[in-house]
């Protein structure tokens, strides 16, 4: 389910247990609510004028005594395995140290990268070893149902596996002093070549995840295609619309495959778009100019990841 955002393995194992502990909550409070209606009505004083003295029913007792221990240990059970399950990281796992700080979160790789928001790889386990440099914090990713405290002069620790590429928000859950509320960082999920470019690139290494942060600068772009949120993020929609509505430049809806008019080095040129003349339309904007369509679109440096989304995004509208 999408409002739930389950973004990792840890998600679904806790989820399964809430929804376990509310189903059986659910279905107590209706059953003992219509008991105790049927009770009001079948017992009142109109129907059952005078009271009755009634002796224990064994059987009964064993049943209301048994069932509900029964519920109880399945509850006790099922939430005992998911938090043995949280403390024992698979072997594989890459070694996260987390420090927190008043006022931030601090992550260092095994190969001593430091960063200040967390780099995972999807699908890979990772290991986190929660320390404080100075006041109780709590390290709290809620996509990730994963929340764990960080404590001074001792280490916690505990695990996750993305399930789901992405940007998800790390929180302070511990009233930690003025700025508590500001202790903000971001877990980013990246495909794992990504991860393993920067991870084993040098210093200058490109961070990974550039086009997700860029997104981030703007809300609300989380849940858009990633095209249309890059469209968004460098601007182009301020002169391109993909409704249909012409701009300072022309629609992007319905563009792939049209006959379209340019003018190339000074003459006009009947053209097809197609993906080589979107890129191209992109990255040197000056070099083919739409007919009836001033030369007026300034050239953004795009990635080539962003240039593939958005081509994706375009050819998609
Ligand atoms: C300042 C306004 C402006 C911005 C910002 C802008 N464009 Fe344009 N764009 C234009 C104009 C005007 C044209 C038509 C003239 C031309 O082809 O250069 C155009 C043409 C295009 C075309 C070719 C459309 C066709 O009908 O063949 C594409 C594709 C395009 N832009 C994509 C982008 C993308 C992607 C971005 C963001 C990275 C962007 N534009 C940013 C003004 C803009
Ligand atoms: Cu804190």
């Amino acid at each position: 389910m999408e409002w739930m955002n389950q973004a990792a393995l840890s998600a679904q194992k806790s989820d399964a247990v809430f929804f376990y502990v509310f189903g059986l909550s659910v279905v107590f409070l209706l059953f003992i609510t219509a008991l105790m209606i049927y009770f009001v009505v079948r017992y009142s004083r109109k129907r059952h004028p005078v009271a009755e003295q009634i002796e224990g029913h064994v059987g009964l007792e064993i049943v209301w005594t048994t069932v509900p221990l029964l519920l109880f240990l399945s509850i006790f059970y099922y939430g005992w395995t998911n938090y043995e399950y949280m403390r024992q990281a698979p072997r594989d796992a890459m070694v996260i140290q987390v420090t927190a700080r008043q006022w931030s979160w601090s992550f260092e790789y095994p190969n001593g990268k430091k960063t200040k928001v967390l780099f995972a790889p999807i699908g890979k386990p990772m290991k986190v070893e929660v320390r404080s440099a100075d006041v109780v914090h709590g390290f709290f990713i809620p996509s990730f149902r994963l929340k764990i405290d960080a404590v001074p002069s001792r280490t916690n620790t505990t695990w996750f596996q993305a399930t789901k590429l992405g940007s998800y928000d790390i929180q302070c859950t511990v009233i930690c002093g003025v700025d508590h509320s500001l202790m903000l960082s971001k877990v980013i999920v990246v495909p794992e070549d990504e991860f393993k470019a920067w991870y084993f690139g040098g210093e200058d290494a490109p961070e990974p995840g550039k086009n997700l942060r860029a997104a981030e600068a703007h809300p609300g772009l989380k849940d858009m295609p990633l095209g249309l949120a890059v469209l968004t993020a460098k601007g182009c929609l301020a002169c391109h619309s993909v409704d249909g509505k012409p701009k300072v430049g022309p629609t992007l809806k319905a563009l792939y495959g049209r006959e379209q008019q340019i003018l190339v080095a000074g003459a006009y040129k009947n053209i097809t778009v197609d993906d080589a003349y979107l890129r191209r339309s992109i990255t040197n904007p000056m070099d083919q100019v739409v007919r009836g369509y001033p030369p007026a679109m300034p050239p953004t440096p795009l990635s080539g990841q962003e240039l593939d989304e958005v081509v994706r995004y375009i050819k998609g509208l």
